[in-house]
């Protein structure tokens, strides 16, 4: 937990958010600045900074977390359509927030990659 993370103060309940799907290791929301029809943020209440911090304590959590996002897509009605799945990690990767998420997007095709 870190005292000044958002996406920890969203967790603690100290800020709001869209929810759309919580459990006792992680919470799912509506991102705040939308970049598609569907755009869904998957957080572990855990506080670890990025894909650079995924540990053998953590691989199986961030496991869980893909197996909702497809759960979520699913209750999203993009499962059909298909959707993105990805996660920022560092400055070059174009990371916002140091607390480790997946970004679920969908409801437009995405430009591929490179
Ligand atoms: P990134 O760190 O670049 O992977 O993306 C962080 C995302 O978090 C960005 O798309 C905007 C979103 N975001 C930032 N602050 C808040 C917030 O307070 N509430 C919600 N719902 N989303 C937020």
């Amino acid at each position: 937990m870190s005292s000044d993370c958002v996406f920890c103060r969203i967790v603690r309940g100290e800020l709001p958010a869209s929810v759309v799907f919580q459990n006792d290791e992680m919470m799912a929301f509506r991102d705040i600045n939308p970049s598609a029809p569907t755009h869904i943020l998957i957080v572990p209440r855990q506080h670890f900074a990025s894909a650079a911090e995924i540990n053998d304590q953590t691989a199986p959590l961030v496991g869980r977390m893909m197996q909702i996002a497809a759960q979520i897509a699913r209750d999203e009605k993009v499962e059909r359509s298909g959707y993105r799945l990805v996660t920022n990690a560092g400055p070059d990767g174009g990371q916002v927030v140091h607390h480790f998420h997946l970004h679920l997007l969908g409801g437009r095709r995405m430009r591929a990659l490179g």
